[in-house]
């Protein structure tokens, strides 16, 4: 499919989507999140690729927010659709059955934060910034900010960066475990296709239960994530990885993963 706002591209196991509005700052609006959608519809359909980087072009912004412009004048039930499709979308990212990083470059703003929030975890450059701005704009977040940020990272602080619509830096955002790692702007990408190729080299079909896992668990009780989680275990030795894994092990060589 050809893209406007995105771009696509695969690297041997790893696919890159990048948000490419850049003098706008990438915001997202509904031909973008369109595209978005279209994007990680077509990472599904592709088994080759085991993992997701999620970034914005340029080295300014990864995503500076719905796009005010389009925003601005939508009725009550144009606001309602627009913030359905931005839930697909994030919903969509979550769901890839595959892990997802944020690379956020710049500016990760109201739905800038809320979609990096959606993939798996969170690398940043030296230069990143968060928030949820949302509330001097007179809205609040719009794209799951009040449900996943509480989740991430508590809800005081949840509150405190919604409620006073605060930016925060990449190393104030470390600290709140909104992320896992900085880096330089400059090795930003190299080093988070390092870490996706780390995990592309893993048992696939493993890697993808451990997220079901983690994801699906979250909202159980303990008894019942754990059950579940024993359930999932078992299912796991039904895989040639894992007969691989194991004997690769003993045999003391490297395994030779097929994802099934
Ligand atoms: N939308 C549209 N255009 C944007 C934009 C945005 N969010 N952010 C930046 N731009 C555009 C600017 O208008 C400018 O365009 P031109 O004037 O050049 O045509 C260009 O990008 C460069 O921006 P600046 O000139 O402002 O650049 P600066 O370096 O001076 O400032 C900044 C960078 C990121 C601090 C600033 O641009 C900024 O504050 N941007 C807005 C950030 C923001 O408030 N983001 C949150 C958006 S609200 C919902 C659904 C979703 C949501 C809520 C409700 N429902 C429907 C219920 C989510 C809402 C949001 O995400």
């Amino acid at each position: 499919m050809e893209y406007k706002n995105i771009l696509l591209t695969f690297e041997g196991e790893i696919g890159t989507l990048t948000i490419n509005r850049p003098k706008a700052l990438n915001a997202l609006n509904s031909e973008t999140l369109k595209e978005i959608q279209a994007g990680v519809q077509e990472v599904r359909a592709n088994q080759a690729i085991k993992v997701l980087i999620l970034t914005g072009a340029g080295e300014k912004a990864f995503v500076a927010g719905a796009d005010i412009s389009e925003m601005r004048g939508m009725t009550p039930m144009e606001a309602l659709g627009f913030s359905k499709m931005g839930h697909q979308t994030l919903n969509m990212i979550q769901d890839l059955d595959r892990p997802v990083i944020a690379a956020v470059n710049g500016f990760a703003l109201g739905g800038g934060t809320e979609i990096a929030l959606a993939c798996d975890f969170i690398y940043a450059s030296e230069n990143a910034r968060f928030g949820q701005p949302e509330v001097t704009l007179g809205i609040f977040p719009g794209f799951g900010g009040t449900q996943r940020l509480p989740r991430l990272i508590g809800k005081g602080k949840a509150k405190e960066l919604i409620f006073t619509g605060k930016m925060v830096t990449a190393q104030e955002a470390l600290q709140m475990g909104i992320v896992n790692r900085i880096f330089p702007q400059a090795s930003l990408m190299e080093e988070t296709k390092k870490v996706a190729a780390q995990i592309a080299a893993n048992g696939a079909v493993a890697v993808r239960l451990a997220k079901m896992l983690i994801d699906s668990g979250f909202n159980m009780d303990l008894a019942d994530a754990c059950a579940f989680e024993s359930y999932a275990f078992g299912i796991g030795f039904a895989t040639e990885d894992q007969k691989e894994g194991m004997a690769a092990f003993i045999e003391k060589r490297k395994p030779n993963f097929r994802g099934r």
